[in-house]
Parts: structure tokens; sequence; C-alpha cells
């Protein structure tokens, strides 16, 4: 299978992390949707990474469908990500929804910051800036004083959301969550430890 994507996105960067974790043989191939020559479009028609050909040339999109289905791949024998039933499973797709919806406001905010200034919408920042901020703050208050955001061990939820912490770290310096929330630190750091974090970190 073939993963389409690029080094900056935190989507993708969620899908290369579940593809580590569990050890999956695959190819990657980097084409940043937003350049002139992007191809994008031609294996998702919604032009978005990332974008996983599979070994038949079926396409699948978006980060959330893949990872659902790399985690019902078990070449290894490594532990789901996604609890396969219950309530713990709608908990961790929660998580991942709300980590996805943080990364959501922090592209729209930084799609509108690379128009022009004078078509820049203050008030579009500002709301997209309102979800940042309550999102942040709903995870570690949802975190509360657990090691991980579901259970006792890693899953989907806790990826999810260390791409967010990457991603407001690579872009969004001025949030200072890390002031703030010492529980989100402490799950950060835990992460960045973890090799598939280190290999997945976006260069700069
Ligand atoms: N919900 C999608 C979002 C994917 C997405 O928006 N990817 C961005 C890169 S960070 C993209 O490809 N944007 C290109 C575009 O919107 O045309 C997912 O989880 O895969």
């Amino acid at each position: 299978m073939k993963l389409i994507g690029s080094l900056t996105s935190p989507y993708v960067r969620k899908v290369r992390i579940v593809l580590a974790e569990k050890g999956i043989n695959h190819e990657f191939t980097n084409d940043p949707p937003f350049s002139p020559d992007t191809r994008v479009a031609q294996v998702n028609p919604l032009g978005k990474v990332p974008a996983l050909v599979m070994d038949d040339g079926f396409v699948l999109f978006d980060s959330r469908v893949i990872v659902e289905y790399l985690d019902e791949q078990d070449s290894t024998g490594s532990a789901r990500l996604i609890p396969a039933t219950g309530s713990q499973r709608l908990r961790v797709k929660r998580w991942e929804a709300l980590a996805d919806g943080i990364i959501d406001a922090c592209v729209a905010i930084y799609l509108e910051r690379k128009r022009p200034e004078s078509q820049q919408s203050k008030e579009w920042i500002e709301r997209q800036q309102k979800k940042i901020d309550q999102g942040v703050q709903a995870a570690a208050s949802d975190l509360g004083d657990k090691s991980w955001c579901e259970g006792d061990s890693m899953t989907l939820a806790d990826i999810a959301l260390g791409c967010a912490f990457g991603y407001l770290d690579a872009r969004f310096p001025e949030v200072k969550w890390r002031d703030t929330y010492p529980n989100l630190v402490r799950l950060a750091n835990k992460l960045a430890e973890r090799q598939s974090f280190k290999t997945t970190v976006a260069p700069n």
C-alpha cells in the first residue's frame, strides 16, 4: 500500500504514527496538496491528504477512515489502537474528533493568514481561535490526572491529540497551552519520546 501525504500535515502525521506503531509496511509519496504540480486530486477527488492507495488500487481517505482500516491490520499482533466495540470505542473516536477539530481550526487560521491581509477576516480568525482555546481546555479537563486519554495504554485518542499538540507547537507558538495545562504537557512529553512520534516530526 502507498500513503500519499505531505510531511507537514498533522492528519498525515496521525496516519504515519499509526503505521509506525503497528509496523505496517508501506510506501510513502510526499505530494504537498498546495503545490502547483500536485497530483493528489488524481487519487482523492477532494484533493486532500492523506490518501491511502491500497494494493488493488482502491483509495481510502480521509485520515479517520484510513486509521480505522490500518488498525484492523494485525500483521505483527500489535495492540488495537481503537477499541473494537463499546463505550471505550466511542470515547476514543470522540477524542479523535476533538483533536482533529483543534487541527481543523488551526488549518483554517493558517490558510486565512496566507490570504492578502486586506482580504483576511478578523472575525473568522477569532471564531477559529475560540475553537482552539476551548478544544484544548476540554482536552485538559477530560484528561484530568489520567496517564492516557482512555484506558491504561496508548490509543488513537493519544496519537490524535499528540498530533494536535505538534501542530500547535509548529504553527501556533502564541497558543500557550504548555504554560496552562501541565497534564497535557505530561502526555505530550511522554508521546514525544516514542519512535513513531520522533520520526514524524514536521520539518521546518
Ligand atoms: N478531514 C481530513 C482533512 C485532510 C486535510 O484537510 N488535509 C489538508 C492538508 S493538512 C489538505 O490536504 N488540504 C488541501 C486542500 O484543502 O485543498 C482528514 O482527516 O484527512
